[in-house]
Protein backbone atom coordinates (compact mmCIF):
# COMPACT_ATOMS: atom_id res chain seq x y z
CA UNK A 1 0.00 0.00 0.00
CA UNK A 2 1.54 3.27 -1.13
CA UNK A 3 -1.78 5.91 -0.61
CA UNK A 4 -2.87 8.03 1.59
CA UNK A 5 -6.44 6.87 0.74
CA UNK A 6 -8.28 4.34 -1.42
CA UNK A 7 -9.71 6.42 -4.73
CA UNK A 8 -13.70 5.31 -5.22
CA UNK A 9 -14.65 3.06 -8.64
CA UNK A 10 -14.80 5.06 -11.44
CA UNK A 11 -18.76 6.22 -11.90
CA UNK A 12 -19.60 4.73 -14.80
CA UNK A 13 -17.95 1.45 -13.66
CA UNK A 14 -19.26 -1.47 -15.36
CA UNK A 15 -19.84 -3.80 -12.41
CA UNK A 16 -20.69 -7.14 -14.50
CA UNK A 17 -20.68 -10.78 -14.69
CA UNK A 18 -19.97 -13.30 -17.62
CA UNK A 19 -20.90 -16.13 -19.43
CA UNK A 20 -20.37 -17.88 -23.03
CA UNK A 21 -23.00 -19.25 -25.14
CA UNK A 22 -22.17 -23.33 -25.47
CA UNK A 23 -21.71 -23.68 -21.46
CA UNK A 24 -24.70 -21.74 -20.66
CA UNK A 25 -27.44 -21.73 -23.18
CA UNK A 26 -28.16 -25.24 -24.24
CA UNK A 27 -31.03 -25.72 -26.95
CA UNK A 28 -28.01 -27.00 -28.84
CA UNK A 29 -29.87 -28.39 -31.75
CA UNK A 30 -32.83 -25.89 -31.66
CA UNK A 31 -34.22 -23.21 -34.21
CA UNK A 32 -31.99 -23.71 -36.80
CA UNK A 33 -28.71 -23.66 -34.68
CA UNK A 34 -25.98 -26.50 -36.31
CA UNK A 35 -23.26 -28.09 -34.08
CA UNK A 36 -20.14 -26.71 -32.85
CA UNK A 37 -16.49 -28.21 -32.28
CA UNK A 38 -17.76 -28.45 -28.67
CA UNK A 39 -20.62 -29.85 -29.44
CA UNK A 40 -18.87 -32.97 -31.16
CA UNK A 41 -15.83 -33.43 -28.50
CA UNK A 42 -15.38 -36.55 -27.13
CA UNK A 43 -17.19 -36.57 -23.70
CA UNK A 44 -16.36 -38.11 -20.61
CA UNK A 45 -19.29 -40.28 -19.71
CA UNK A 46 -19.33 -38.81 -16.23
CA UNK A 47 -19.49 -35.32 -16.82
CA UNK A 48 -22.22 -32.71 -18.59
CA UNK A 49 -22.20 -32.06 -21.85
CA UNK A 50 -23.26 -29.02 -23.55
CA UNK A 51 -26.54 -29.87 -25.11
CA UNK A 52 -28.84 -28.44 -22.51
CA UNK A 53 -26.08 -26.41 -20.40
CA UNK A 54 -27.91 -24.60 -18.23
CA UNK A 55 -31.26 -24.38 -20.11
CA UNK A 56 -30.65 -20.27 -20.72
CA UNK A 57 -31.86 -19.85 -24.21
CA UNK A 58 -35.50 -21.13 -22.60
CA UNK A 59 -35.10 -19.48 -19.37
CA UNK A 60 -33.22 -15.61 -20.59
CA UNK A 61 -35.96 -13.77 -19.36
CA UNK A 62 -36.05 -15.06 -16.05
CA UNK A 63 -32.22 -15.29 -15.96
CA UNK A 64 -32.20 -11.35 -16.95
CA UNK A 65 -34.55 -11.08 -14.11
CA UNK A 66 -32.02 -12.33 -11.15
CA UNK A 67 -29.28 -10.25 -13.15
CA UNK A 68 -31.36 -7.20 -12.88
CA UNK A 69 -32.29 -8.01 -9.31
CA UNK A 70 -28.70 -8.92 -8.79
CA UNK A 71 -27.81 -5.12 -9.75
CA UNK A 72 -25.98 -5.90 -13.06
CA UNK A 73 -24.93 -2.69 -14.68
CA UNK A 74 -23.34 -5.07 -17.69
CA UNK A 75 -24.04 -8.69 -18.85
CA UNK A 76 -21.11 -9.75 -20.58
CA UNK A 77 -22.35 -13.15 -23.03
CA UNK A 78 -21.25 -14.36 -26.74
CA UNK A 79 -23.28 -15.50 -29.71
CA UNK A 80 -23.33 -18.92 -31.08
CA UNK A 81 -21.91 -18.66 -34.56
CA UNK A 82 -23.56 -21.46 -35.08
CA UNK A 83 -27.12 -20.22 -34.51
CA UNK A 84 -26.63 -16.76 -36.57
CA UNK A 85 -24.96 -18.50 -39.78
CA UNK A 86 -25.38 -22.50 -39.64
CA UNK A 87 -23.20 -23.04 -42.24
CA UNK A 88 -20.67 -21.02 -40.60
CA UNK A 89 -20.96 -18.37 -43.78
CA UNK A 90 -23.78 -17.66 -46.71
CA UNK A 91 -27.57 -17.74 -45.22
CA UNK A 92 -28.75 -16.38 -42.07
CA UNK A 93 -30.75 -18.04 -39.71
CA UNK A 94 -33.63 -15.55 -38.35
CA UNK A 95 -34.22 -17.90 -35.34
CA UNK A 96 -30.74 -17.08 -34.42
CA UNK A 97 -30.54 -13.36 -34.89
CA UNK A 98 -34.00 -13.18 -33.08
CA UNK A 99 -32.77 -15.15 -29.79
CA UNK A 100 -29.74 -12.75 -29.14
CA UNK A 101 -31.92 -9.29 -30.42
CA UNK A 102 -34.64 -10.71 -27.53
CA UNK A 103 -31.58 -11.35 -25.16
CA UNK A 104 -30.20 -7.74 -25.64
CA UNK A 105 -34.10 -6.10 -25.31
CA UNK A 106 -34.52 -7.69 -22.26
CA UNK A 107 -30.78 -6.91 -21.10
CA UNK A 108 -31.60 -3.03 -21.70
CA UNK A 109 -34.99 -2.62 -20.66
CA UNK A 110 -33.53 -3.57 -17.42
CA UNK A 111 -30.85 -1.11 -17.60
CA UNK A 112 -27.82 -3.77 -18.15
CA UNK A 113 -25.37 -2.91 -21.09
CA UNK A 114 -24.37 -6.28 -23.29
CA UNK A 115 -21.19 -6.71 -23.44
CA UNK A 116 -20.61 -8.88 -26.69
CA UNK A 117 -17.93 -12.12 -27.24
CA UNK A 118 -18.35 -12.74 -31.19
CA UNK A 119 -16.47 -15.80 -30.57
CA UNK A 120 -16.19 -18.08 -27.42
CA UNK A 121 -14.40 -21.58 -28.46
CA UNK A 122 -17.59 -22.69 -30.61
CA UNK A 123 -16.46 -22.89 -34.29
CA UNK A 124 -19.36 -24.02 -36.24
CA UNK A 125 -18.31 -27.92 -37.08
CA UNK A 126 -19.05 -27.60 -41.19
CA UNK A 127 -16.11 -24.77 -41.10
CA UNK A 128 -13.61 -27.53 -38.40
CA UNK A 129 -14.75 -30.16 -41.49
CA UNK A 130 -13.17 -27.95 -43.96
CA UNK A 131 -10.08 -27.42 -41.94
CA UNK A 132 -10.93 -25.07 -39.38
CA UNK A 133 -8.86 -22.18 -38.15
CA UNK A 134 -5.72 -24.14 -40.29
CA UNK A 135 -8.09 -22.70 -44.03
CA UNK A 136 -7.54 -19.55 -44.58
CA UNK A 137 -11.18 -19.30 -45.98
CA UNK A 138 -12.69 -19.50 -41.75
CA UNK A 139 -10.90 -15.62 -41.40
CA UNK A 140 -13.53 -14.36 -44.38
CA UNK A 141 -16.05 -16.79 -43.05
CA UNK A 142 -15.29 -14.64 -39.02
CA UNK A 143 -15.29 -11.29 -40.82
CA UNK A 144 -18.62 -12.41 -42.53
CA UNK A 145 -20.38 -13.24 -39.57
CA UNK A 146 -19.12 -10.52 -37.66
CA UNK A 147 -20.11 -8.15 -40.31
CA UNK A 148 -24.19 -9.63 -39.32
CA UNK A 149 -23.92 -9.10 -36.22
CA UNK A 150 -22.78 -5.67 -36.41
CA UNK A 151 -25.73 -4.81 -38.87
CA UNK A 152 -28.20 -6.43 -36.61
CA UNK A 153 -26.62 -5.41 -33.29
CA UNK A 154 -24.47 -2.40 -33.98
CA UNK A 155 -26.78 0.39 -32.80
CA UNK A 156 -27.86 -0.90 -29.82
CA UNK A 157 -24.07 -2.84 -28.42
CA UNK A 158 -21.53 -0.36 -27.64
CA UNK A 159 -19.11 -3.11 -26.21
CA UNK A 160 -17.86 -6.12 -28.62
CA UNK A 161 -14.77 -8.55 -28.01
CA UNK A 162 -13.60 -10.69 -30.55
CA UNK A 163 -12.34 -13.84 -30.26
CA UNK A 164 -12.32 -15.39 -26.33
CA UNK A 165 -8.83 -16.66 -25.26
CA UNK A 166 -6.92 -17.47 -27.98
CA UNK A 167 -4.16 -17.90 -26.05
CA UNK A 168 -5.91 -21.01 -24.62
CA UNK A 169 -7.02 -22.41 -27.77
CA UNK A 170 -3.10 -22.41 -29.52
CA UNK A 171 -1.69 -23.31 -26.18
CA UNK A 172 -4.20 -25.03 -23.90
CA UNK A 173 -5.66 -26.83 -26.58
CA UNK A 174 -7.33 -30.19 -24.50
CA UNK A 175 -8.52 -27.43 -21.79
CA UNK A 176 -11.01 -27.09 -24.53
CA UNK A 177 -11.96 -30.93 -24.86
CA UNK A 178 -10.30 -33.26 -26.59
CA UNK A 179 -11.81 -33.93 -30.24
CA UNK A 180 -13.27 -37.64 -30.61
CA UNK A 181 -9.54 -39.61 -30.80
CA UNK A 182 -7.92 -37.50 -29.04
CA UNK A 183 -5.43 -36.17 -31.27
CA UNK A 184 -4.64 -32.42 -30.98
CA UNK A 185 -3.20 -30.54 -33.64
CA UNK A 186 0.66 -29.86 -33.31
CA UNK A 187 1.91 -26.97 -32.41
CA UNK A 188 2.41 -25.93 -36.30
CA UNK A 189 -0.43 -26.27 -37.09
CA UNK A 190 -2.23 -24.17 -33.85
CA UNK A 191 0.36 -21.31 -34.82
CA UNK A 192 -0.87 -21.35 -37.95
CA UNK A 193 -4.24 -21.43 -36.36
CA UNK A 194 -3.48 -18.86 -34.46
CA UNK A 195 -1.85 -16.43 -37.18
CA UNK A 196 -5.32 -16.75 -38.76
CA UNK A 197 -7.16 -15.66 -35.83
CA UNK A 198 -5.05 -12.60 -35.23
CA UNK A 199 -5.37 -11.39 -39.32
CA UNK A 200 -8.96 -12.32 -38.49
CA UNK A 201 -9.16 -10.50 -35.31
CA UNK A 202 -7.52 -7.39 -36.66
CA UNK A 203 -9.85 -7.09 -39.70
CA UNK A 204 -13.19 -7.56 -37.63
CA UNK A 205 -11.68 -4.96 -35.22
CA UNK A 206 -11.29 -2.14 -37.93
CA UNK A 207 -14.85 -3.38 -39.70
CA UNK A 208 -16.32 -2.84 -36.31
CA UNK A 209 -15.27 0.92 -36.38
CA UNK A 210 -16.57 1.24 -39.75
CA UNK A 211 -19.64 -0.63 -39.25
CA UNK A 212 -20.83 0.74 -35.55
CA UNK A 213 -19.09 4.49 -35.29
CA UNK A 214 -20.16 3.67 -31.09
CA UNK A 215 -18.90 0.58 -31.03
CA UNK A 216 -16.10 -0.17 -29.28
CA UNK A 217 -14.08 -3.66 -29.46
CA UNK A 218 -10.96 -5.27 -27.70
CA UNK A 219 -9.85 -8.73 -27.58
CA UNK A 220 -9.65 -11.05 -24.91
CA UNK A 221 -7.17 -12.97 -23.70
CA UNK A 222 -6.62 -15.26 -20.25
CA UNK A 223 -3.88 -13.31 -18.64
CA UNK A 224 -1.28 -14.06 -15.99
CA UNK A 225 1.37 -13.29 -14.58
CA UNK A 226 4.16 -15.31 -13.87
CA UNK A 227 6.94 -15.16 -11.13
CA UNK A 228 10.22 -16.02 -10.99
CA UNK A 229 10.71 -19.09 -8.41
CA UNK A 230 14.13 -17.64 -7.02
CA UNK A 231 16.17 -14.39 -7.26
CA UNK A 232 18.73 -16.48 -9.86
CA UNK A 233 18.91 -14.23 -13.31
CA UNK A 234 18.25 -17.28 -15.15
CA UNK A 235 14.25 -17.76 -13.10
CA UNK A 236 13.77 -14.41 -14.55
CA UNK A 237 14.53 -14.94 -17.86
CA UNK A 238 12.35 -18.00 -17.75
CA UNK A 239 9.79 -16.23 -16.17
CA UNK A 240 10.22 -13.22 -18.95
CA UNK A 241 10.02 -15.96 -21.71
CA UNK A 242 7.08 -17.53 -20.50
CA UNK A 243 4.61 -14.45 -19.88
CA UNK A 244 5.88 -13.01 -23.04
CA UNK A 245 4.80 -15.92 -24.77
CA UNK A 246 2.08 -17.01 -22.97
CA UNK A 247 0.41 -13.39 -23.05
CA UNK A 248 2.32 -11.07 -24.21
CA UNK A 249 2.48 -12.32 -27.79
CA UNK A 250 -1.07 -12.42 -28.15
CA UNK A 251 -1.79 -9.31 -26.75
CA UNK A 252 1.14 -7.58 -28.56
CA UNK A 253 -0.13 -8.40 -32.17
CA UNK A 254 -3.87 -7.78 -31.50
CA UNK A 255 -2.66 -4.07 -30.11
CA UNK A 256 -0.08 -3.09 -32.36
CA UNK A 257 -0.16 -5.41 -35.32
CA UNK A 258 2.96 -6.83 -34.89
CA UNK A 259 4.88 -9.82 -33.63
CA UNK A 260 6.84 -9.67 -30.35
CA UNK A 261 10.63 -10.04 -31.53
CA UNK A 262 11.23 -12.58 -28.89
CA UNK A 263 8.06 -14.60 -29.25
CA UNK A 264 9.04 -14.37 -33.51
CA UNK A 265 12.44 -15.52 -32.50
CA UNK A 266 11.25 -18.48 -30.75
CA UNK A 267 8.35 -19.37 -33.29
CA UNK A 268 11.20 -19.50 -35.99
CA UNK A 269 13.81 -21.22 -33.98
CA UNK A 270 11.60 -24.19 -33.89
CA UNK A 271 9.95 -24.33 -37.25
CA UNK A 272 6.97 -22.85 -36.12
CA UNK A 273 6.71 -19.65 -37.46
CA UNK A 274 3.35 -19.37 -39.49
CA UNK A 275 2.85 -18.99 -43.26
CA UNK A 276 2.29 -15.24 -43.77
CA UNK A 277 0.76 -13.87 -46.85
CA UNK A 278 1.80 -10.88 -48.84
CA UNK A 279 -0.58 -8.30 -47.18
CA UNK A 280 -0.83 -9.86 -44.12
CA UNK A 281 1.36 -7.59 -41.91
CA UNK A 282 -0.86 -4.73 -43.23
CA UNK A 283 -4.11 -6.06 -42.45
CA UNK A 284 -2.47 -6.80 -38.38
CA UNK A 285 -1.80 -2.72 -38.46
CA UNK A 286 -5.53 -2.55 -39.43
CA UNK A 287 -7.06 -3.92 -35.89
CA UNK A 288 -6.81 -0.77 -33.66
CA UNK A 289 -8.97 -1.94 -30.03
CA UNK A 290 -10.50 0.33 -28.25
CA UNK A 291 -9.64 -1.30 -25.22
CA UNK A 292 -8.07 -4.69 -23.61
CA UNK A 293 -10.38 -7.64 -22.24
CA UNK A 294 -8.35 -9.54 -19.62
CA UNK A 295 -9.60 -12.88 -17.64
CA UNK A 296 -7.87 -13.19 -14.24
CA UNK A 297 -8.00 -16.62 -12.68
CA UNK A 298 -4.18 -17.40 -11.26
CA UNK A 299 -0.65 -16.33 -11.61
CA UNK A 300 1.99 -18.84 -12.20
CA UNK A 301 5.97 -19.51 -10.21
CA UNK A 302 8.38 -20.37 -12.99
CA UNK A 303 11.82 -21.93 -12.91
CA UNK A 304 14.60 -21.96 -15.65
CA UNK A 305 14.47 -24.70 -17.60
CA UNK A 306 16.73 -27.74 -17.59
CA UNK A 307 16.60 -28.32 -20.97
CA UNK A 308 15.31 -31.74 -20.76
CA UNK A 309 12.04 -33.44 -20.51
CA UNK A 310 12.20 -33.16 -17.12
CA UNK A 311 10.91 -29.59 -17.31
CA UNK A 312 7.63 -30.56 -18.73
CA UNK A 313 5.32 -31.66 -15.68
CA UNK A 314 3.76 -35.02 -15.08
CA UNK A 315 0.42 -33.69 -13.83
CA UNK A 316 -2.10 -33.05 -15.75
CA UNK A 317 -2.10 -29.22 -17.26
CA UNK A 318 -5.15 -27.10 -18.49
CA UNK A 319 -5.27 -23.15 -19.11
CA UNK A 320 -4.30 -22.24 -15.80
CA UNK A 321 -1.75 -25.27 -14.84
CA UNK A 322 1.30 -24.61 -16.28
CA UNK A 323 3.35 -27.56 -17.89
CA UNK A 324 6.89 -26.67 -18.82
CA UNK A 325 8.65 -26.77 -21.89
CA UNK A 326 12.41 -27.73 -22.59
CA UNK A 327 14.23 -24.57 -23.36
CA UNK A 328 11.68 -22.02 -22.47
CA UNK A 329 10.44 -22.64 -18.99
CA UNK A 330 9.90 -25.06 -15.88
CA UNK A 331 6.74 -25.15 -13.99
CA UNK A 332 7.63 -24.36 -9.95
CA UNK A 333 5.49 -24.35 -6.90
CA UNK A 334 4.71 -20.41 -4.77
CA UNK A 335 4.40 -21.14 -1.20
CA UNK A 336 3.05 -17.77 -0.69
CA UNK A 337 -0.29 -18.36 -2.18
CA UNK A 338 -3.26 -20.66 -1.82
CA UNK A 339 -5.01 -22.90 -4.61
CA UNK A 340 -8.89 -23.95 -4.98
CA UNK A 341 -9.41 -27.70 -5.03
CA UNK A 342 -8.89 -28.28 -8.52
CA UNK A 343 -5.29 -26.61 -8.31
CA UNK A 344 -5.55 -23.26 -9.80
CA UNK A 345 -3.55 -20.54 -7.72
CA UNK A 346 -5.88 -18.01 -6.11
CA UNK A 347 -3.85 -14.89 -6.16
CA UNK A 348 -5.55 -11.75 -5.96
CA UNK A 349 -2.62 -9.51 -5.14
CA UNK A 350 -1.26 -10.73 -8.92
CA UNK A 351 -4.07 -9.14 -10.58
CA UNK A 352 -3.20 -6.27 -9.28
CA UNK A 353 0.39 -6.74 -11.04
CA UNK A 354 -1.28 -7.90 -13.79
CA UNK A 355 -3.42 -5.31 -14.44
CA UNK A 356 -0.53 -2.71 -13.87
CA UNK A 357 1.79 -4.66 -16.23
CA UNK A 358 -0.74 -4.51 -18.95
CA UNK A 359 -1.88 -0.99 -18.45
CA UNK A 360 1.61 -0.05 -18.48
CA UNK A 361 2.30 -1.96 -21.71
CA UNK A 362 -0.88 -1.02 -23.73
CA UNK A 363 -2.17 2.10 -22.25
CA UNK A 364 -6.23 1.40 -22.98
CA UNK A 365 -8.33 0.90 -20.50
CA UNK A 366 -9.07 -2.14 -19.04
CA UNK A 367 -12.28 -4.59 -18.65
CA UNK A 368 -11.84 -7.86 -16.46
CA UNK A 369 -14.27 -10.09 -18.24
CA UNK A 370 -13.55 -13.00 -16.18
CA UNK A 371 -12.54 -13.93 -12.97
CA UNK A 372 -13.68 -16.08 -10.73
CA UNK A 373 -13.88 -19.65 -8.25
CA UNK A 374 -14.69 -23.41 -9.87
CA UNK A 375 -15.69 -24.72 -6.62
CA UNK A 376 -18.56 -27.87 -6.39
CA UNK A 377 -21.14 -25.39 -4.73
CA UNK A 378 -23.74 -27.56 -2.87
CA UNK A 379 -27.33 -27.06 -1.99
CA UNK A 380 -28.21 -27.13 1.21
CA UNK A 381 -31.48 -28.62 2.99
CA UNK A 382 -33.01 -25.89 3.85
CA UNK A 383 -32.38 -24.64 0.31
CA UNK A 384 -29.63 -22.28 0.45
CA UNK A 385 -25.81 -22.06 -0.79
CA UNK A 386 -23.51 -21.01 1.35
CA UNK A 387 -20.42 -19.91 -1.00
CA UNK A 388 -18.43 -17.88 1.27
CA UNK A 389 -15.24 -18.65 -0.52
CA UNK A 390 -16.20 -17.37 -3.44
CA UNK A 391 -17.08 -14.22 -1.65
CA UNK A 392 -14.09 -14.12 -0.12
CA UNK A 393 -12.13 -15.24 -3.24
CA UNK A 394 -14.15 -11.56 -5.02
CA UNK A 395 -13.52 -9.88 -2.03
CA UNK A 396 -9.87 -9.97 -2.07
CA UNK A 397 -9.85 -9.31 -5.57
CA UNK A 398 -11.82 -6.28 -6.04
CA UNK A 399 -9.96 -4.50 -3.20
CA UNK A 400 -7.16 -5.39 -5.43
CA UNK A 401 -8.65 -4.02 -8.11
CA UNK A 402 -9.56 -0.80 -6.40
CA UNK A 403 -5.22 -0.90 -5.38
CA UNK A 404 -4.88 -1.15 -9.08
CA UNK A 405 -7.17 1.87 -9.89
CA UNK A 406 -5.02 4.20 -7.19
CA UNK A 407 -2.26 2.66 -9.11
CA UNK A 408 -3.49 4.50 -12.38
CA UNK A 409 -4.93 1.61 -13.89
CA UNK A 410 -8.11 2.81 -16.52
CA UNK A 411 -10.11 -0.44 -15.40
CA UNK A 412 -13.69 -0.17 -16.80
CA UNK A 413 -15.41 -2.70 -15.35
CA UNK A 414 -15.22 -6.24 -13.55
CA UNK A 415 -17.29 -9.47 -15.34
CA UNK A 416 -16.39 -12.17 -13.19
CA UNK A 417 -17.23 -15.48 -14.18
CA UNK A 418 -20.20 -16.51 -13.94
CA UNK A 419 -23.32 -14.78 -14.03
CA UNK A 420 -24.83 -17.87 -13.20
CA UNK A 421 -23.48 -21.71 -13.08
CA UNK A 422 -22.52 -23.34 -16.38
CA UNK A 423 -21.03 -26.21 -17.35
CA UNK A 424 -17.38 -26.01 -17.19
CA UNK A 425 -14.96 -26.08 -20.12
CA UNK A 426 -13.50 -29.77 -19.08
CA UNK A 427 -14.67 -30.55 -15.91
CA UNK A 428 -18.79 -30.40 -16.47
CA UNK A 429 -20.87 -29.15 -14.03
CA UNK A 430 -19.66 -30.15 -10.66
CA UNK A 431 -17.39 -27.08 -10.93
CA UNK A 432 -20.07 -23.93 -10.34
CA UNK A 433 -18.89 -20.24 -10.96
CA UNK A 434 -21.96 -18.82 -10.52
CA UNK A 435 -23.90 -16.11 -8.20
CA UNK A 436 -26.93 -17.96 -9.54
CA UNK A 437 -27.14 -21.78 -8.72
CA UNK A 438 -28.93 -23.74 -11.34
CA UNK A 439 -30.21 -27.09 -9.70
CA UNK A 440 -29.25 -29.94 -12.08
CA UNK A 441 -26.00 -32.72 -11.88
CA UNK A 442 -23.83 -34.09 -14.48
CA UNK A 443 -26.22 -36.24 -15.80
CA UNK A 444 -30.00 -35.56 -14.08
CA UNK A 445 -31.43 -32.16 -15.07
CA UNK A 446 -33.68 -32.31 -12.14
CA UNK A 447 -35.60 -29.43 -12.38
CA UNK A 448 -32.86 -26.75 -13.78
CA UNK A 449 -34.16 -24.15 -11.12
CA UNK A 450 -32.58 -20.79 -10.33
CA UNK A 451 -31.46 -20.52 -6.37
CA UNK A 452 -29.73 -17.58 -5.54
CA UNK A 453 -26.65 -18.21 -4.01
CA UNK A 454 -24.95 -16.43 -0.56
CA UNK A 455 -22.25 -14.81 -2.90
CA UNK A 456 -24.96 -13.09 -4.81
CA UNK A 457 -26.33 -11.19 -1.71
CA UNK A 458 -22.61 -10.62 -1.38
CA UNK A 459 -22.31 -9.18 -4.73
CA UNK A 460 -25.86 -6.89 -5.04
CA UNK A 461 -24.62 -5.11 -2.03
CA UNK A 462 -21.45 -4.22 -3.57
CA UNK A 463 -22.34 -3.15 -6.38
CA UNK A 464 -25.49 -1.57 -5.05
CA UNK A 465 -22.28 0.51 -2.76
CA UNK A 466 -20.58 1.18 -5.40
CA UNK A 467 -17.85 -1.13 -4.13
CA UNK A 468 -17.57 0.32 -0.77
CA UNK A 469 -19.22 -2.66 1.38
CA UNK A 470 -17.56 -5.00 0.76
C1 LIG B 1 -11.84 -19.62 -19.12
C2 LIG B 1 -12.86 -19.75 -20.21
C3 LIG B 1 -14.28 -19.89 -19.75
C4 LIG B 1 -14.47 -20.63 -18.44
C5 LIG B 1 -13.38 -20.38 -17.44
C6 LIG B 1 -13.36 -21.35 -16.29
O1 LIG B 1 -10.58 -20.02 -19.56
O2 LIG B 1 -12.82 -18.59 -21.03
O3 LIG B 1 -15.03 -20.40 -20.81
O4 LIG B 1 -14.92 -21.88 -18.55
O5 LIG B 1 -12.09 -20.39 -17.99
O6 LIG B 1 -12.72 -22.51 -16.71
P1 LIG B 1 -13.22 -23.97 -16.43
O7 LIG B 1 -14.60 -24.03 -16.96
O8 LIG B 1 -12.26 -24.84 -17.17
O9 LIG B 1 -13.14 -24.16 -14.98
Amino acid sequence: MIYQRLDDFPADFLWGASTSAYQVEGAWDEDGKSPSIVDMLDHPEETADFKVASDHYHRFREDVELFAELGLKAYRFSVAWTRVLPNGTGEVNAAGLAFYRQLIDELQRHGIEPVVTLYHFDLPYVLEQQGGWSNRATIDAFVEYAAVLFDAFGDRVKYWLTINEQNTMILHPGAIGMPKGGELPSKQVLYQQSHHMLVAQARVMALCHQRCPAGKIGPAINTTSMYQETCHPLDAIAAHNWETLRCWSFLDVAVHGRYNALAWRYLQDRGLAPQMEPGDAALLLQGKPDYVAINYYSTATIAASRGDASDISARAGDQQIMLGEPGVYRAAENPFVGKTRYGWVIDPVGLRLTLRKTYERYHLPILITENGIGAPDELQADGTINDDYRIEFMRRHVEQMQLAINDGVELMGYCPWAAIDVVSTHQGYAKRYGFIYVNRGEQDLKDLRRIKKRSFDWYQRLIATHGRQR
